[in-house]
């Protein structure tokens, strides 16, 4: 029987290219996103490699969603073995006090509470079977604070607080709890932050040679890799011209 490794926000940038990473070493894995057309284009291509895939279509933000989504997974899909929450987003770069409520609470539902809802239900049959792994990705967003970064910023040191806060927890259960903290990767990220401006996204990337979504992936599968008696707790990965989460070496 293939292990099997659930990835939110599987239909693009670092999530798509997990759930390619653990396909071609032999998991079957669940994807899940909001965008039913890329779940079903991403699940043939993932097929093709031999995997089973489950594609699930819902939205963190809803418990009830996650919840119909999850609970009950038919015998074949429920002993997930990785779960990456990986599902998230930026939305704005203003001020706090020019701030938009509306993209504050995208931000803190999807981030915060839409990790939470997932790792309740996953780490129930983990705990069940005394064994798993919760890999969170967070972001150098999480180590820092840089302006305008306010929300975003504090979403992230949120999971860099929850990751701590679910060792504990998790602790005497046998599951592994890993943090993954990206700085600049190339992916739908700023054009989501940026309210779909696509020219002020590319601008982030100019200038530098930015991380691709399989650097993440790569990292992703180097800390599930690991024999069972060792646990990356943290890992905080930048491009090689990013010296901080503001500080970039731009030609
Ligand atoms: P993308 O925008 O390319 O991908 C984000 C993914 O999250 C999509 O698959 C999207 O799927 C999913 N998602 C967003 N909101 C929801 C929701 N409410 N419910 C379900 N799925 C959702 O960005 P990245 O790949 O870059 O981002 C992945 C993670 O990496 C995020 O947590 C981000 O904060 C983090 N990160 C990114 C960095 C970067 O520079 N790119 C750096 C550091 C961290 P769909 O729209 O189909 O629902
Ligand atoms: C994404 C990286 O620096 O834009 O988490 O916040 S950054």
């Amino acid at each position: 029987m293939k292990k099997i490794a659930l990835v939110t926000g599987a239909t693009s940038g670092i999530g798509g290219a997990a759930a390619l990473k653990f396909a071609g070493n032999g998991f079957d894995v669940i994807i899940t996103g909001r965008r039913e057309d890329r779940l079903d284009l991403l699940k043939m291509k993932l097929e093709e490699t031999g995997s089973r895939v489950l594609a699930l279509c819902f939205d963190v933000r809803n418990e009830k969603e996650v919840n119909a989504a999850l609970v009950n997974l038919s015998s074949e899909w429920e002993s997930i073995d990785v779960l990456v929450n990986n599902a998230g987003l930026a939305v704005g770069l203003e001020p706090v006090q020019e701030g938009d409520s509306i993209d504050w609470n995208r931000m803190i539902d999807t981030n915060v509470k839409g990790l939470l809802y997932v790792t309740r239900v996953i780490s129930q049959g983990m705990i069940a079977r005394k064994s798993g792994h919760i890999i969170n990705i967070g972001s150098i967003a999480g180590k820092e604070v840089y302006p305008n970064g306010n929300v975003y910023c504090a979403t992230k040191h949120a999971v860099d607080a929850l990751t701590k806060g679910m060792r504990f927890d998790l602790l005497p259960h046998n599951i592994k709890v890993t943090q993954i903290c990206p700085g600049a990767v190339e992916t739908e990220f700023s054009i989501v932050r940026f309210h779909g401006n696509k020219c002020r996204a590319d601008k982030v990337y100019e200038g530098y040679e930015c991380l691709v979504a399989d650097d993440i992936a790569e990292c992703i599968w180097f800390v599930t890799s690991r024999p069972p008696h060792v646990n990356i707790n943290d890992m905080v990965v930048m491009p090689t011209a990013q010296a901080s989460a503001s500080v970039f070496h731009k030609s």
